[in-house]
C-alpha cells in the first residue's frame, strides 16, 4: 500500500524568486498537509549528503553547489498515495517537459534549477524527512 507522507523542498532558484508563497499554496490546492515546514540553509557538506545517491552522476558537483547556494524551504507533506501525487503535482524533472500548471513548469527555469525536490519513494521520503527534521518538529 502507498504511504501518506513526503518530503519536498522549494529550491534557491524558487526561494531567490519569491515563489515561496506560491508554491506552498499549489501543494495547499493540490489537497496535502503540511505536518512540518522550515526555511533554512544547506551547508555543500549536507547537501553532497543529501544527494549522495548521485555522486557518480556527472551534474553532482553542480547540483551540491546550487542547492547549498541559498535558503532553501523544507517540508513534510502528508496526503493518501503522497509520493506520486505529489510528483505529478510537480511535474518532469526537465521544465520544459513538465506538464502545464505544474509546479516545475510554472516556476522552474531549467533541469538543473527546477524550484521543487519532491521524494521517490515511500523509502526515500522517510529518510530525507528525518535528514531535515526531528520528532518534535514533525506534526
Ligand atoms: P527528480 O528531482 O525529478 O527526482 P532526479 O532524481 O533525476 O530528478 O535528479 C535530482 C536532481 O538533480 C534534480 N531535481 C535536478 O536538480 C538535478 N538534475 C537532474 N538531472 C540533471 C541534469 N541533467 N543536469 C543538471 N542537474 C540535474
Amino acid at each position: 500500500m502507498a504511504g501518506n507522507k513526503t518530503f519536498t523542498m522549494i529550491k534557491p532558484d524558487a526561494v531567490k524568486g519569491g515563489h515561496i508563497g506560491a508554491i506552498l499554496a499549489k501543494i495547499n490546492e493540490g489537497g496535502f498537509k503540511i505536518v512540518a515546514l522550515k526555511l533554512t540553509k544547506l551547508s555543500t557538506e549536507k547537501a553532497g549528503e543529501f544527494y549522495a545517491v548521485h555522486k557518480e552522476r556527472p551534474f553532482y558537483g553542480e547540483l551540491v553547489e546550487f542547492m547549498s547556494s541559498g535558503p532553501i524551504v523544507a517540508a513534510i507533506l502528508e496526503k493518501d498515495n503522497a509520493v506520486e501525487d505529489f510528483r505529478t503535482l510537480i511535474g518532469a524533472t526537465n521544465p520544459a517537459e513538465a506538464a502545464p500548471g505544474t509546479i516545475r513548469a510554472l516556476f522552474a527555469t531549467s533541469i538543473g534549477e527546477n524550484a521543487v525536490h519532491g521524494s521517490d519513494s515511500d523509502e526515500n521520503a522517510a529518510i530525507e524527512g528525518s535528514f531535515h527534521f526531528s520528532a518534535t518538529e514533525t506534526f
